[in-house]
């Protein structure tokens, strides 16, 4: 097995926490390297991109969040093996990253500029690509977003819904999800729930 570093910031969301979540899941151990924000400006001195994450596998940097989750969910068995459920896995990663793409590209706003930012992707965006999802789930059956079983499109999910439900950013309102994809709300308590990833969490007092 080769030698796994993820770097990313300390914090429990974001783009490599499907990875952290996948690796534990799988029970495959990792160098979880965290640093504090204020650490950013040194640590992507040293990455190819000047992004996070940066997956080192043997050394070897590697940078693209979905492709490392990809990489590591082939490793932990949580991705797809069939060509279409894994199209459909890849459909759903995409399509969350879209919408994270949106939402990246309000941090560092402030005041004004980042309200009216946020507000309009709450009264747009958003919400697209949550009832989106949503159609997604129940096309898939419901439970899961492909595979009928866990995969790393579901903790893909996991994470972006739990992020827009935390109150940590700023005009999105804490009851979107709820009001606009509650079914999106049920699978989030749903993956929550499965063993590991309690436990993963619990690890972290959470
Ligand atoms: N396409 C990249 C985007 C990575 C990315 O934008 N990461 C953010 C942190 S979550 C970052 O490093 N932003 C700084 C920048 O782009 O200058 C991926 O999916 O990994």
């Amino acid at each position: 097995m080769s030698q796994l570093k993820l770097t990313y910031f300390d914090m429990h969301g974001g783009r490599a926490e499907p990875a952290r979540l996948a690796l534990h899941i799988g029970g495959i151990a990792f160098d979880d390297e965290r640093f504090a924000f204020a650490d950013f400006a040194q640590v992507r001195k040293s990455t190819p991109l000047g992004q996070v994450p940066v997956l080192y596998v043997d050394g070897v940097a590697v940078t693209q969040s979905d492709a490392i989750t990809r990489y590591v969910g082939k490793l932990t068995g949580l991705y797809p093996t069939d060509p279409f459920e894994a199209l459909l896995c890849d459909e759903v990663m995409d399509g969350v990253e879209d919408a994270n793409s949106k939402m990246g590209a309000t941090f560092g706003m402030s005041g004004d500029a980042l309200k009216e930012a946020r507000t309009a992707l709450v009264s747009g965006p958003i919400p697209l690509y949550l009832g989106w999802l949503q159609s997604q789930l129940q096309a898939h059956g419901g439970a899961y977003f492909a595979d009928q079983r866990l995969t790393i499109a579901d903790l893909k999910v996991f994470v972006y819904v739990r992020s827009l439900n935390s109150g940590r950013l700023d005009h999105v309102p804490t009851d979107l999800v709820q009001q606009v994809a509650p079914q999106l709300n049920a699978h989030l308590q749903r993956i929550a729930q499965t063993a590991a990833v309690a436990q993963y969490y619990a690890r972290f007092g959470l």
